[in-house]
């Protein structure tokens, strides 16, 4: 990466603007309850209907009246297996469409830091594991998420070429399979963590009946709860770093049919389970390796039965009143 001494030496300080894209959503939140809570006192944010961010012009503007100082790229069209594999069109146009009227106009008016966030999904289906980030682009994509895949793939290189283009202080993340508060239940389009909690728990009240699962319950996952990404996210903020693409993970790796184990005994469900295969498994293996960025000096703190119990009971229980 060619970065310019001035822009290594650019403080975001605790007034500095901070523009949080996609603010409202569990990634966003989790960055601006960590920033505020730091002291962070400039943070901006918009609600889709507010600014559509698939919109060029309206984002330029955006940028020209608010001239922030940093920007956290948090917006993306998200979701689970299912809503991958079937609204491809979406997922890649939408999320193409809306990073790069923010990486665009980042660039036009001069944001000192830029923070891109994917997914370890970027990487090929069969790679050699725990992934690293000189693993992208060496194979194919796994074909259910592949659409989102290359969308991500395409911002991360766009943050790439302005670096070695224009000297600047582009920084892409990619985190593992995220949970926590804010996060999506929808039976459809939610990831298998938040999937998993909803199941259980209308279940166990359904006098434990059977809870029916997607695929065969072998692939493995890492989960990274979403507190630990917005750490990482204030890590790479405040630090100048020598890498511009950086995988952020817990290390912790479980198989579906543990993880379901997981949630049942915390869920406090005694049925069974039963596993409908006719649903994809996605790719059998997604082991992040964060090692550049640990020894830069983050590390995440929550492990996986704590986040799980902190996400049941003090977000999805309290959302379901
Ligand atoms: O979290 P998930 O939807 O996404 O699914 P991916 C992970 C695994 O859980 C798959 C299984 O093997 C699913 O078959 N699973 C079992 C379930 N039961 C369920 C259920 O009720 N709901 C869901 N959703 N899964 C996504 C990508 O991949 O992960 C995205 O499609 C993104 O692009 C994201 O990268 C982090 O881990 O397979």
């Amino acid at each position: 990466m060619k970065t310019t001494l001035n822009n290594l030496m650019t403080k975001i300080s605790k007034d500095s603007k901070i523009y949080i894209a996609g603010h409202r959503g569990m990634v966003g939140s989790a960055c601006w309850r960590l920033l505020e809570k730091k002291g962070y006192t400039n943070l901006i944010g918009r609600t889709s209907q507010e600014l559509d961010l698939r919109d060029q012009k309206a984002v330029a503007e955006f940028f020209q009246k608010e001239q922030p100082k940093a920007v956290i790229d948090a917006a993306a069209k998200v979701g689970g297996i299912l809503a991958n594999d079937t609204n491809p069109y979406e997922f890649l146009l939408y999320n193409m469409q809306i990073q790069n009227n923010l990486i665009q106009s980042a660039h036009l008016y001069d944001v000192k830091k830029f923070i891109f966030l994917g997914s370890t999904c970027i990487y090929p289906k069969e790679t050699p594991q725990p992934i690293k980030e000189t693993d992208l682009l060496t194979g194919p994509l796994e074909s259910t998420n592949q659409w989102y895949a290359i969308a991500k793939i395409s911002g991360l290189k766009l943050c790439q070429a302005i670096n070695k283009q224009f000297g600047k202080n582009f920084i892409s993340l990619m985190p593992t399979n995220l949970y926590g508060p804010g996060d999506n239940y929808d039976l459809e389009t939610s990831h298998v963590l938040p999937a998993l909690i909803r199941k259980f728990h209308e279940a166990k009240i359904d006098n434990h009946a059977p809870v029916k699962l997607w695929g065969t319950g072998k692939p493995l996952r890492e989960f990274l709860h979403v507190d630990d990404l917005a750490s990482a996210v204030f890590f790479v903020m405040n630090m100048p770093l020598k890498h511009d693409l950086l995988n952020v993970g817990s290390g912790e790796e479980i198989s579906i049919a543990d993880l379901a184990r997981l949630i049942q005994k915390t869920v406090g469900h005694q049925g069974d389970i039963l596993w409908d295969q006719a649903k994809p498994d996605g790719t059998l293996r997604k082991l992040s390796d964060s090692k550049k960025l640990i020894n830069s000096g983050w590390k995440s703190t929550t492990p996986l039965k704590t986040g799980i119990k902190k996400t049941y009971y003090e977000g999805y229980k309290l959302k379901i009143g």
